[in-house]
Parts: structure tokens; sequence; C-alpha cells
């Protein structure tokens, strides 16, 4: 049988803190994620929604949750129900007694019995947290629930929902802050990742295919008890580096090639996403140590302002300007600094941005702009540092020196009330630490 990820406890407490955060009236409707296909009858590996999994820890599909703020029962599941020849091709399932003794429900039924019961569940409440218009299957069972609330033989003048928010908007915030049992997951998951960034510097010599280095990247996640990738693993060397979500991993290491390694380990469902690039041969040439020392000092820069004071676009704004100053320094870009920011001329060699909330999605939930602010970086929210500078091969407008050059450095930051703690920071990034692990 599929066990909750952690403790009950973890994901009680969770649903403890939605449940303070959501006002008498509303309601938290959440679907399972749907099974994708992949090819035929077969199916990519199953990875539940990050809201379902947050308040649950349940793993499997065919699931819907009913959180109900002040009303009981307030934690209602819809679960795949016990079922002997199907557990003979899927494996055990904990069934709706499973999701009352294992996994804390008040309430659980069969997922069939969702039509019949859900109708009844809504009454009561003028607002529902549910995420409409992704999954029109979804949407259809919604629909049809409130339908059947409003048949004009039931009871008239019921409170029925009648405004639909984004779950994002409550779990989102809940889910930006992270618990230290929460936070111990990413440490794992940051050890892991580690392992797999170290094995990647030492294999990843001229000759070796970008794909042996991805197989061993997802051989350490997996045999060091991680889920797998949190996301699809990048190995983009040389010319492939400058391709930002380069996934095809099919080429061979040259000699005089950055390698750059985009990957994180998900541990219990919550993701580490870390970027390093470092030479094949060994050791950095002139051109290449220069656009590397510029991109890692940036990052060390953004990295030191990720505080409480902070706000997110002051750390993105930070970046914009070190890394611009730096292209005109060396060449890249010629003309004023502040002319080049406002015109976002940078954006010919920096193009994405400082960086992202990390937690169960390697995107995680959370705001970047409350009102007209940008969003203060809080204690316990883990923010992802990765400055970059990619240079197309065939850019003739830049030193030759430059052409094809693609460096990222990317962390996962935690914002803590003092300094902050970079979850990452075992990964080698300094240029004599990675020419010692890549030494051929
Ligand atoms: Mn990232």
């Amino acid at each position: 049988m599929s066990a909750p990820f952690l403790a009950r406890e973890l994901y009680a407490q969770h649903r403890q803190r939605a449940l303070a955060a959501l006002p008498e009236g509303e309601a938290i409707l959440l679907f399972g994620a749907a099974p994708k296909g992949r090819n035929g009858d077969s199916e990519h590996r199953y990875r539940q929604d990050s809201h379902l999994l947050y308040l649950t820890g349940w793993t499997d599909p065919e699931v819907v949750v009913v959180l109900r703020g002040g009303e009981a029962p307030n934690f209602v599941m819809f679960v795949q129900p016990k079922d002997v020849l199907m557990e003979v091709w899927t494996g055990i399932r904990p069934g709706p007694e499973g999701a009352t003794t294992l996994y804390g429900a008040e309430e659980a039924h069969p997922i069939a019995e969702l039509s019949k019961r859900l109708p009844e569940l809504l009454v009561g409440f003028h607002t529902l947290h549910v995420r409409l218009g992704v999954h029109p299957q979804d949407d259809a069972v919604l629909m049809a629930a409130l339908a059947a609330a409003r048949k004009p033989a039931r009871e008239r003048q019921r409170v029925l929902p009648d405004a639909f928010v984004s779950p994002d908007r409550l779990l989102g915030q809940l889910r930006l802050i992270k618990s230290p049992e929460e936070l111990s997951l990413m440490r794992e998951a940051a050890a892991i990742t580690h392992e797999a960034h170290v094995a990647a510097m030492r294999a990843g010599k001229p000759g070796a295919k970008e794909y042996e280095l991805e197989a061993l990247i997802e051989y350490n996640f997996r045999a060091r008890g991680g889920d797998g990738p949190g996301y699809a693993s990048i190995v983009g060397s040389g010319p492939n580096a400058c391709i930002l979500h380069h996934v095809k991993n099919d080429r061979q290491i040259q000699d005089g090639d950055l390698v750059l390694v985009d990957a994180g380990c998900e541990r219990q469902g919550y993701t580490a996403d870390v970027t390093r690039t470092f030479p094949a041969s060994g050791t950095f040439s002139p051109a290449q140590r220069e656009i590397y020392e510029l991109v890692l000092s940036v990052q060390l820069a953004c990295i030191d302002l990720v505080r409480p004071t902070s706000a997110f676009k002051q750390v993105s704004d930070a970046a914009i300007r070190g890394l611009t100053e730096g292209m005109v320094r060396l060449g890249l870009l010629t003309g004023d600094v502040d002319e080049l920011i406002q015109s976002r001329g940078y954006k010919r060699y920096y193009m994405h941005g400082i960086g992202h909330w990390l937690g169960l999605d390697v995107h995680d939930v959370g705001a970047y702009v409350e009102g007209q602010a940008s969003s203060p970086l809080r204690p316990g929210a883990v923010i992802t540092i990765e400055p970059g500078i990619y240079i197309p091969p065939d850019d003739t407008d830049c030193p030759p020196q430059y052409r094809g050059i693609g460096v990222r450095i990317e962390d996962d930051v935690l914002v803590t009330t003092g300094d902050p703690e970079v979850l990452t920071a075992s990964i080698p990034k300094e240029i004599v630490e990675i020419e010692a692990l890549c030494q051929r």
C-alpha cells in the first residue's frame, strides 16, 4: 500500500493551517491530477497534484478532496475503492477505509459516489476555492453537482457557491512558507542533488554523451532514495548550453565545451532545482572564465539580497544591473548601462528571470506581486537564484571569443530572519573547486 509520504501529523498540520485560513462559508475542492498517457496503454509515472499532496500526502490517482471551512465534516475524501482485481495490476489501494484510518479523513467514500455526494457537501458555502478551466472533466463534475444541488424539488434559499477563486490564492501563500519538516525534505533533495552534480562533473569529459550524464544524474536521484527528477534534466554541452530548455541531451561533448547541467532531485514531492556549468576539459578557457566569473559574482550578490528586507523585484533588478554592467565591460553590449536596462537590451544574452519560488512544484505557487508592490521575501520561503548569460554561436556582433558560451549558476535559497541559507551550498561552484573536480 502506498503509505502517506510523511508522518500523518505533517499533513494534518497543513490542513489545520488551511482550515484556519479558510473563513466560514468557504470550501476548497481539489481534484487529483489526471493520469497522463504516454503511448498506447502506457502512462507516465503518476504524480499527484501538489495542492492535494500538500493537504493529504495521497499519491494515488482518482481522488477528490473537500475541505470545508467552519463546518463538519471539515475533511472529506473520495478515493479509489478496494478492488482485488485492479490491485493485481496497479498495487494495493488504501480505499475509503485507509483514507480515514491512515490519512485522517473525517469521511471517505468511493470515487464513484462523488456525483451523488458532492452536491450536499457544497450546500452552505458561498465561496469555493477550485481550479476551473484546466481540466474540462473536473469542471463538468462541479457544474453537474451545482445543478443537482439547485434542483427545484430541493429546499429553496439554500446557499450555494457563487464565487469561485483559484486555490492558488490561499494554498499558494501557505505553501510558500515551509515548515521545518518540509525544509528537512528539501535539504535531503539538495543532498542527493549534490551527489548527482558532482558525478556529472567527474564524468563529463570530452567524448562523453549528454545522455550518459543525464543517466548518471537520474541514477543518483533514484539510487539515493529520491522520487526521481523534479523536472526534465537539462544537459547542454557547447552550443546546447545556450538552449534554455535543452532536454534532448543527445550531443557528444567536445574538448573545449562548457557543460551546463540543470537538474534537481525530488524527495517525497519536494524538489531541488540546481544548475552548474563546468569545463569538459577540466579547465575554463580565459573567455569562459570571464563569463563564468561575471555570472557567479552576480549570483553571490543576489543571494546576499535574499533577506526579509528585500522584495522579489530588488533581487531581480540587481541581477539585471550586475549582468548588464558586466556585459558592457566585456564588450558584449555597447552603450549606456541605464539605457540598456531601460530598453531591455540585456535580454539579448540574459533572457529569463532571476528565479522563482521552489517547493512541491519546481515553479512553486506563491505570488510575486501583491497589489501594486513586488512580494517581500518572507522567512520560510525558498527561492532559486539563477542568473545566466547565453551567447549564441552564430552571434557575429560580439567579440569572437565569447561566441557559443552559455553559463547559468542556480542555487536554492531559504529566506531566514537573518542571513540567507543556501540549501544547495555544498555543490561546488567556485572555479577552483570545479576545476579540481573536473581533473581529467
Ligand atoms: Mn530554476
